[in-house]
C-alpha cells in the first residue's frame, strides 16, 4: 500500500548512534518520538533517548532510576524461569512488568529542519520521584499563551501515566506531577484554549470493558481535567483495529482541528492516521481516515529495535505543509511532510 507521506530523502536523520550515552556503561538503543516545537527562531526536538546496558546472550539488563534519580541496573538471567520476555519493549519477572530500556529526553536543534545538533547550555530531562522510575516518554510539547508544557508518559511499577512539565526558557522547568494516572498516555494539549478553557486528548486504556480509545478532557488551568469523553475507537477489522492514540496538538485548520493520530493491530504494526474535530466542540468528530495517510514502507520503519512501526508526537505546520517528525521502528527520528488539502482528501472534506 502507499501512503501520502513524502519522507525526507536524508532519513533516517538521527540514529542511537547520532548521540552519546548519558552514562557509562549504557548504551542508546533508540532514539525516537521527538515532541517538535519552535524557540529561538529554530526549530527543536525533544527526543526520547532509551538507554541500557550492552546486552549479553544469557542475561537481560535494564537500567531503572531510584525515587531519588540513581541509575540502577537491573539483571535476569533469560532461563530463568520467572522471566517472561518476548516483546522487545517489556519485560515481566516474577508478576512485575518493567521496560527493556530507561528513557529520558534530551532537546536538539535546527536551522533547517533537517540537520539537528545537541545546543550547550540545556539539560537532559530524566524521570523524577516514585512515578517516573522506569523513565519518561514521547512527550508532546504544547505552546500556548508563552508558556510550553511538555506532556510525557511517566513509566513505574505502578503504572504508566501522564506527567507534566511547564517552561517558558527551556531551562528552568515546573513540574505538575502526574495529571492524568495510569493507564493514559499520548496526551496532548490544544495549543488554544475555548470558551476560555484547556482541552486536551489522551488515551486511557481500559482493560476489562472498552479498549484503547482517544478521549477528549478539559481544564481550567491545564492541570486539572474532567469532563471527559471518548471521541474515537479502535475499529475492527482495520489498521486501527487494537489501539488508537494522539500525536501532537490539533492543528487548528479552517475545517476543523485536524489530529494525526496513530493506530495499530493487534500484531503491533503502526500506521498514521487523520481526525477533524469540530472547532468549537472538538468532541464531535467531522471525519476520519479510512485509509491511513502513513504505513510502514521503508527499510528503516520495517526492521529496527521495533519493526513496522511509525509513530508520530511532533510537527510543525507552515502554510498547507506540515512537517512530522517520527520514530522510525522504535529507532529511528525520521521527518516527512504532508499537504493539508492532500489529508482533507484523504478525509473526504
Ligand atoms: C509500550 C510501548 C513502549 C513504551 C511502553 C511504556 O510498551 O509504547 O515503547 O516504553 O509502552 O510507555
Amino acid at each position: 500500500m502507499t501512503d501520502i507521506a513524502r519522507r525526507f530523502p536524508e532519513n533516517p536523520l538521527l540514529s542511537p548512534k547520532s548521540l552519546v550515552p548519558s552514562l557509562e556503561g549504557l548504551k542508546i538503543a533508540c532514539l525516537l518520538n521527538p515532541g517538535v516545537f519552535r524557540f529561538d527562531n529554530k526549530i527543536w526536538l525533544l527526543v526520547r533517548v532509551a538507554e541500557r546496558p550492552e546486552q549479553s546472550e544469557v542475561i537481560v539488563s535494564f537500567p531503572i532510576l531510584t525515587e531519588d534519580g540513581k541509575t540502577e541496573i537491573m539483571e535476569i538471567p533469560l532461563d530463568d524461569a520467572d522471566l517472561i520476555a518476548t516483546d522487545a519493549r517489556v519485560v515481566r519477572y516474577k508478576g512485575v512488568d518493567y521496560l527493556t530500556t530507561l528513557s529520558h529526553l534530551r532537546l536538539l536543534c535546527s536551522d533547517d529542519g533537517i540537520k539537528f545538533h545537541e545546543p550547550e547550555g540545556y539539560s537532559y530531562l530524566y524521570g523524577a520521584g516514585p512515578l517516573q522510575t522506569f523513565g519518561i516518554e514521547d512527550c508532546r510539547v504544547t505552546h500556548l499563551e508563552g508558556k510550553y508544557y511538555l506532556t510525557f508518559t511517566g513509566v513505574s511499577a505502578s503504572g504508566v501515566g501522564v506527567g507534566m512539565r511547564t517552561t517558558t526558557d527551556w531551562k528552568t522547568f515546573e513540574s505538575a506531577g502526574m495529571i492524568l494516572p495510569p493507564h493514559d498516555k499520548d496526551c496532548a494539549i490544544f495549543e488554544e484554549k475555548i470558551n476560555g478553557l484547556f482541552y486536551c486528548l489522551h488515551r486511557p486504556s481500559s482493560v476489562d470493558i472498552g479498549g484503547n480509545f482517544i478521549w477528549l478532557a478539559q481544564s481550567p488551568d491545564g492541570v486539572h481535567w474532567g469532563n471527559h469523553k471518548c471521541i474515537i475507537k479502535t475499529r475492527t477489522g482495520s489498521w486501527d483495529s487494537a489501539r488508537v492514540g494522539a500525536g501532537a496538538a490539533p492543528i487548528k485548520t479552517e475545517k476543523g482541528w485536524l489530529e494525526i493520530y496513530h493506530g495499530a493491530t493487534a500484531e503491533h504494526r503502526y500506521c498514521l492516521g487523520a481526525v477533524l474535530l469540530d472547532l468549537m466542540d472538538p468532541s464531535i468528530v467531522i471525519a476520519r481516515s479510512v485509509d491511513p495517510i502513513m504505513v510502514p514502507t521503508e527499510a528503516y520503519e520495517l526492521t529496527g529495535f521495533f519493526g513496522h512501526v511509525v509513530f508520530t508526537n511532533g510537527h510543525i505546520v507552515d502554510g498547507d505543509t506540515i512537517t512530522i517528525y517520527y520514530g522510525a521502528a522504535d529507532e529511528h527520528v525520521c521527518g516527512a511532510t504532508f499537504s493539508l488539502q492532500e489529508i482533507f482528501k484523504n478525509l473526504g472534506v
